[in-house]
């Protein structure tokens, strides 16, 4: 399979509490790089092994969580064909013209029926990653890898009602695979659902929630499981909350570590995780290894994980 039509979650859009505490946390402790002030002060990152402009923007404002996730597609003709098969599906689009996002072509946005904003855009201006294209080298200049480390924006995971019926548009409009599902044991209804658009086990998941539009995580990619170690360690130096220590996970089998920004919007580093392919079988967890699911390296379930999200 080529990849064409969703490429990968290409922005995040959180709000935080307190910019100055959120700057401190994301470009000094994670090592973002913080490319630009915009717009109502909001702040644009980047993560240096990414070509694009931005993959953050942070906004302040009275309650932290996210204001809506991007998916980068491949080329605008995508957008063209999308816009009238998502409205098929029941979703109303709107247009957001060029540049009315900073250095972002055209965009379509659409309320999910978990009640996340979402929205689609085929082009954002390139700066690239210091190497260059040609002859690139694989080693950037001192201080372009730093803090955590980390190499990019990789997923995030969102809480709200209807899932099944989220998973049925990415499924059937976007043409993501259901790589895993966690399940009740008695019910079978869905828990969480994870979905890939690649050959990562996920690019975006759902997790159960009575209230809408509720933030989980977003996930930043590590080159290898000593760097979860290593971000682990800043974490305990610089006394930011840790959620779940270093552990790994079942789903997706990634290395990983959840903390929290100063506004209480939960992070993860990672690194791993299988090869997804679209004849890749869909794993079914139940609730009788909710430990195993989440937690593989102690089997125990965290109350925190399941219950705080902004
Ligand atoms: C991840 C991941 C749950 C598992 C979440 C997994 C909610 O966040 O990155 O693999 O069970
Ligand atoms: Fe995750």
């Amino acid at each position: 399979m080529a990849l064409r039509g969703l490429l990968r979650l290409g922005e995040v859009a959180i709000r935080v509490l307190d910019m100055a505490a959120a700057r401190e946390h994301y470009g000094r402790r994670l090592g973002l790089h913080e490319v630009m002030q915009g717009e109502g002060g909001r702040v644009y990152y980047k993560a240096w092994d990414e070509h694009d402009h931005h993959c953050l923007v942070l906004r302040e404002a009275d309650s932290a969580g996210m204001d809506y996730f991007a998916f980068k597609v491949y080329d605008d003709a995508t957008l063209t064909e999308l816009a009238p098969k998502i409205e098929a599906f029941g979703l109303k689009v709107e247009h957001i013209a060029a540049g009315v996002y900073p250095y972002s072509g055209r965009r379509l946005q659409f309320r999910l029926p978990s009640g996340h904003l979402m929205q689609l855009y085929a082009h954002k201006e390139q700066i690239g990653n210091t190497l260059g294209t040609r002859n690139p080298g694989v080693m950037p200049d001192e201080g372009v890898i730093r803090g955590f480390r980390i190499n990019r924006l990789d997923h995030c995971l969102l809480g709200g009602p209807n899932i099944d019926q989220n998973a049925r548009l990415f499924r059937e409009v976007f043409e993501f695979d259901l790589s895993e599902r966690l399940i009740d044991v008695d019910s079978e209804a869905s828990l969480a659902l994870f979905l890939s658009c690649s050959t990562k086990p996920h690019d975006v998941a759902f997790v159960l929630q009575p209230e809408e539009a509720r933030f989980h995580h977003v996930s930043f990619l590590l080159e290898s499981t000593y760097d979860v170690i290593h971000a682990a360690d800043l974490i305990g130096k610089y006394r930011i909350p840790v959620d779940v220590g270093p552990n790994r996970h079942g789903v997706t089998r990634g290395a990983t570590i959840y903390f929290f920004d100063p506004s209480g919007n939960r992070n993860e580093v990672f690194s791993g995780g299988y090869v997804h392919y679209p004849d890749t079988p869909t794993l079914t967890w139940d609730t009788s290894e909710l430990g195993a699911a989440t937690f593989a390296q102690d089997n125990i379930p965290r109350e925190s994980f399941l219950t705080v999200l902004t």
